[in-house]
């Protein structure tokens, strides 16, 4: 059987055959990559309403990608205080906001209390609303700051009220190429260890991979397959989101930017390569809303959402500082052909727009 037969015939392709589809004609891989999102998800795009904050940006770990974090390029470092945090949150739920992320850098000042203890206010007073907080590096970081295993961290988010986790700090898993990006922050083993100890306690999370700087096309399709191991055993990843390296105000030199064939050719082929997960995000603060919304056609099927505010890819160029208006993005979504589903944080679906 061709590879082309074997993927319509929905059998799993292995990483030779995954390298193989970046020769594959473009409108041809993206006609797989749509026929399998069409399976899954017919002319469905979900989005949610969603608030970003990210509560401090001073950080014990240097990862050249990084413009967020307080250092020479970026001398602001700010760390919010709990009253200021629930202050937007306040203002979030008003807006009729249905999920909170949560993501700050690793500061080695607040003390543990400070990262934990937020959830519990924000989940007192507003049992509804979905707190989507820490990432793998940022639980790797407490529990090696605090002297805790990564069980005792993960407990101690349960506790506090800490839903679901976000699946940043995946970056690359190549321990090469993780090396000369973010050498010191949490290793590729531990991140999946960590997300695996969350699964097991019944939990979903997301998973990410940061691409278009030094890494190749295989080092892609090897962060594929290790996240596609894992979920073969605990099903937990509820999207992969491919994240587009920006380029502005951070200590990586890239010459020759990614391509937007390039990021959908990648896009297209998780989509094929990650069988087990469901949802496909074209995360539109890296890729662009344009971008994103012809990604939809080469095997996407979510938007993220609304955003409101947003730190991280804003600081390295993104045009996200400010999310985006919820009747816009809902009728791109529709001009574009698709059909824009609100969904919850866990993909329970909300409103069709
Ligand atoms: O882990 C940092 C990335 C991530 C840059 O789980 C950069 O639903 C591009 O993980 N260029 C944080 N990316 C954001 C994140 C995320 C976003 C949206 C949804 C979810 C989810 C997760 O941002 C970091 C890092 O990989 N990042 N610097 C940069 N220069």
């Amino acid at each position: 059987m061709d590879l082309k037969s074997k993927i319509l015939a929905g059998e799993r392709i292995d990483f030779e055959e995954a390298m193989s589809l970046y020769e594959m004609d473009f409108f041809e891989l993206g006609a797989l990559a749509n026929s399998i999102r069409e399976e899954k998800h017919g002319k469905k795009t979900y989005f949610n309403i969603n608030r970003h904050i990210n509560p401090t940006n001073i950080c014990a770990d240097v990862c050249k990608f990084c413009a967020y974090a307080a250092n020479r390029k970026n001398p602001n470092p700010y760390t919010m205080t709990h009253e200021e945090i629930l202050k937007t949150v306040d203002e979030t739920v008003a807006r009729g906001v249905k999920e909170v992320h949560i993501v700050s850098a690793h500061n080695p000042d607040t003390g543990l209390d400070w990262y934990l203890e937020i959830f519990k206010k924000i989940k007192t007073k507003y049992p509804d609303l979905h707190v989507k907080a820490l990432t793998a590096a940022e639980v790797d970081f407490l529990a090696r700051h605090y002297n805790k295993s990564y069980g005792e961290i993960i407990d101690l988010m349960l506790e506090n009220g800490v839903d679901s986790m976000p699946g940043g700090g995946a970056e690359i898993f190549d321990e090469e190429v993780r090396d000369y990006i973010c050498k010191g922050k949490v290793t590729s083993e531990q991140w999946l260890d960590i997300h695996q100890k969350w699964h097991e306690r019944g939990k979903q999370s997301n998973v990410t991979m940061l691409f278009g700087h030094v890494e190749k096309r295989e080092h892609r399709i090897d962060h594929m397959m290790r996240i596609r191991e894992l979920q073969d055993k605990t099903g937990g990843f509820n999207a992969f989101i491919p994240l587009v390296y920006q380029t502005e105000n951070n200590y990586l030199k890239i010459e020759n930017p990614i391509t937007a064939n390039e990021v959908l050719k990648t896009m297209a082929i998780a989509r094929i390569v990650l069988d087990n997960v469901a949802n496909l995000k074209a995360y539109w603060v890296t890729s662009t809303v344009n971008l994103a919304l012809v990604a939809q056609e080469f095997g996407a099927n979510d938007l993220d959402g609304t955003i409101e505010k947003e730190s991280i890819n804003s600081a390295a160029g993104a045009k996200s500082a400010h999310g985006v208006d919820l009747e816009e993005f809902v009728g791109l979504i529709k001009n574009s052909g698709f059909t824009p589903v609100e969904r919850d944080s866990v993909y329970n679906e909300v409103k069709t727009w």
